[in-house]
């Protein structure tokens, strides 16, 4: 062993020791410490033995005016980058990563394993003790707990932690939840907790039924079709995740399924309220919430909506006249359940529906296999790291990262010398293409086509995604120059035939599904915390990965002399002419887009200059005044160490945020702004901020080759936050990759 693994091991016994002792909350700095020091990364961490030391930050003022980098500096961190994320892959191709960041999704896990009775066999001694590291590790430094792990507390995330601390057996007057109580209480007790922590609550049994808004399962027997004017509401027309997880929760909520009163329940009971449990107004609690979870508040529409359904509620239960109604509805929902988790081998579509799922299927038989098959795709979630085990926002992100992975290997044009990695990476992909559809009458499961699609995971997860498919099939063509065409014409022509069949007719591409309603539909998002989840939206992400994969299709096509499409040449000439139309169409006058699925305006400058620069290419077109007020848009950020750091409150204040000036620049932000300012040709007017923006990512590398792992990258619903801890390897290589071809070896020209 080197002197430098000794004294990694040191420090990360030190911190193991400082964190049994103390439980403390660390900061960003110490994180960043420890992530170097753990577990996951003294396995692959190979100190490169070159003699060298990490390059000195060469941050001196001359160097920064923008000169191009040391070429062997810059080759020296290109290979070194590539070494070490070489390593991170697994045997079968993908590469892992921490897809953690939400807090509120191992409470439900929590709660339905403590329902269930299966504390001890689902989740077990070891998992239990390293769960309980994890909420402990998250704790803020006023006690309470985020809705993600970067974010201020709110009740949401304090209340659900504090639960599942105490369900997975840490004492009330454990410090951890003794703050916690103290933020829970000081804040106004969990009356106040968003309706989807009502929700687990009422599960728990530590909530009444009635302080909850319903969530009736009979709108699932509403009519579907958009000519009986209520159809457009049909919860069928709602976002795939809106969709799935209201389906359960309707289940749960309309069979009332409540875990016995133990002890420890009664006890729960006594402290996250400021009354007696048996005086708590429910009545009241139905639309309380407290300030610091408010993203999306209820318009007051939904107050009449709910109240009325409050009162038809009564007429629904058992031994009412119209319990005949809700019989069906949980026979109903039931049916579309089941189909999604055998269509998804029970891992289901993401976490929250995931555990919902369970509870459904443990109610309808207890033991049946049903149950039994949830529980053994639990681990599909878990993710073990150096702060303990959380539960992911996904069952990962593999599919995703290494269709990134290709290209980002791809671009830095040393390929062939990673050639096993390459082909393990094609392989991965291969099996990853969803080869059918979905059984039986799409239309009636609300599904959309699957076949030729690519997953943001795995095959046995399965769901279509526009952009995962689109990246799928760039991927695959970025591979076929060192591989061979190792996925038939067909295949490919079905994942074309899948990107297309998503266009929606504003000429935009949205996640999932084709767009099935109307925007409007947003004043009944029940969910305080979320914005923008009722209906799947048009993204500049998704339509710009559609419009990329057409054209690289397209390309493809060109070289190789005859048509060996089934798609005519004008279908996707028309499809690209559309898209960027709409990708025009959502530019803001600044230059800038904003992006919904990581941070946040750099992420969609990226993916924005993309799509008009490769519209140009094959349609011949001219968006140079375009990319060029993106461009601008973007040097005005760019910070004093050459580096881009876009803070995560960008995403939820819709406004571009710098991260505070002490600290350095975001090696992901940077990368995506040089991917985007590349695409943008800025090299050809100016190449010296790509050249310090260069240079801030040879700054920062590590000595082993790897990057630090900043603040968090990813977003959804505008208002959580989500890890993707490849983002840190990928974009950093994949961003020098194109440096090097477009801007050093062609010197600035
Ligand atoms: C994801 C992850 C992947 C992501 C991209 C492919 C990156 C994006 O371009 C399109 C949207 C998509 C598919 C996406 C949507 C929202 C997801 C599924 C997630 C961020 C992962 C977790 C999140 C899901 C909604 C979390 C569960 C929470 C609820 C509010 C239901």
């Amino acid at each position: 062993k080197t002197a430098e693994l000794d004294a990694c091991e040191r420090a990360r016994d030190e911190y193991v020791r400082k964190r049994r002792d103390e439980g403390v909350k660390h900061s960003a700095d110490e994180l960043l410490r420890i992530q170097q020091c753990g577990p996951n990364y003294m396995d692959v961490v190979r100190v490169r033995k070159k003699g060298k030391q990490k390059r000195s930050a060469s941050s001196t003022k001359e160097e920064h005016q923008g000169t191009p980098v040391d070429r062997n500096d810059f080759d020296e961190a290109v290979s070194g980058g590539l070494d070490f994320y070489q390593q991170l892959q697994m045997e079968d191709g993908h590469w892992p990563g921490d897809y953690g960041g939400p807090m509120f999704l191992m409470p439900g896990l929590v709660i339905t394993c403590y329902v269930t009775g299966t504390m001890g066999t689902v989740l077990g001694d070891a998992r239990v003790t390293e769960m309980t590291r994890y909420l402990r590790n998250q704790q803020n430094p006023d006690g309470g707990y985020g809705l993600h792990i970067e974010g201020h507390s709110t009740m949401f995330g304090t209340v659900l932690t504090y639960v599942s601390l105490r369900l997975l057996g840490a004492k009330a007057s454990d410090p951890h939840c003794a703050r916690a109580r103290k933020w829970i209480l000081l804040h106004g007790g969990a009356t106040l907790i968003p309706s989807w922590g009502k929700f687990w609550l009422s599960v728990l049994g530590c909530f009444d039924w009635d302080g909850l808004n319903p969530v009736p399962p009979e709108v699932w027997l509403l009519p579907y079709s958009g000519k009986s004017g209520i159809g457009w509401a049909h919860p069928g027309r709602f976002w795939c995740h809106c969709r799935m997880v209201y389906l359960p929760m309707s289940y749960i909520y309309g069979a009332r399924i409540t875990g016995e009163c133990t002890g420890l329940v009664g006890e729960i009971r006594k402290e996250i309220f400021l009354k007696p449990y048996e005086e708590v107004d429910w009545n009241k609690a139905r639309n309380e919430c407290a300030k610091e979870d408010l993203y999306y508040p209820h318009p007051l529409l939904q107050d009449a909506l709910w109240y009325t359904l409050y009162k038809l509620e009564y007429m629904l239960l058992p031994g009412r006249p119209l319990h005949f109604l809700r019989k069906k509805a949980l026979a109903e929902t039931i049916k579309h359940i089941t189909y999604e988790d055998e269509n998804t081998r029970y891992v289901c579509i993401g976490p929250v529906n995931k555990v919902m799922n369970m509870l459904c299927r443990w109610h309808e038989d207890p033991q049946g296999d049903a149950f039994k098959m949830h529980a053994s795709r639990i681990p599909d979630y878990l993710w073990v790291a150096e702060d303990g085990m959380k539960m992911q926002g996904y069952n990962g992100s593999q599919c995703w990262d290494t269709t990134f992975a290709v290209q980002a290997i791809v671009s830095t044009g040393e390929a062939s010398r990673v050639m096993e990695c390459v082909r393990r990476a094609a392989d991965y992909i291969e099996s990853t293409q969803v080869r059918e559809d979905c059984p039986g009458d799409l239309e009636s499961w609300y599904r959309h086509i699957s076949k030729g699609a690519w997953p943001f995971s795995t095959r046995d997860h399965g769901w279509p995604i526009s952009d995962c498919s689109s990246e799928g099939l760039k991927a695959t063509l970025a591979l076929e120059p060192l591989v061979g065409e190792f996925i038939s014409d067909d295949r490919l022509d079905d994942c074309v035939n899948v990107i297309l069949s998503y266009q929606n007719k504003t000429g935009g591409w949205a996640t999932y599904e084709n767009t099935r309603s109307f925007a409007q539909l947003e004043l009944i998002n029940p969910a305080e915390t979320f914005g923008d989840i009722v209906i799947d939206y048009d993204y500049v992400e998704c339509s710009s990965a559609c419009i990329t994969a057409i054209a690289a299709y397209l390309r493809r096509q060109r070289g190789g002399g005859e048509w060996r499409s089934r798609h005519p040449r004008a279908t996707l000439e028309r499809a690209l002419r559309d898209g960027k139309r709409f990708v025009e169409s959502i530019q803001k006058a600044d230059g800038s887009w904003y992006g919904s699925w990581g941070v946040c305006f750099t992420y969609a400058a990226w993916f924005g200059c993309e799509a008009l620069e490769a519209c140009d290419g094959v349609l011949g077109t001219d968006s140079r005044e375009r990319l060029e007020r993106c461009a601008d848009f973007l040097l005005e950020r760019q910070r004093p160490d050459g580096g881009w750091g876009e803070s995560y409150l960008s995403c939820e204040l819709k406004q571009y945020s710098q991260l505070p000036e002490d600290e350095p620049s975001h090696v992901v932000n940077t990368a995506w702004a040089i991917l985007a300012l590349i695409k943008a040709k800025q090299h050809l007017r100016d190449p010296r901020p790509l050249h310090r923006a260069a240079r801030a990512l040879l700054d920062q590398q590590l000595p082993c080759g790897d990057w630090p792992q900043q603040h968090i990258s990813g977003v959804f619903n505008r208002n959580c936050m989500i890890t993707y801890a490849n983002y840190r390897n990928l974009f950093p290589l994949w961003a020098l990759g194109e440096y090097r071809s477009h801007v050093l070896d062609l010197g600035g020209k």
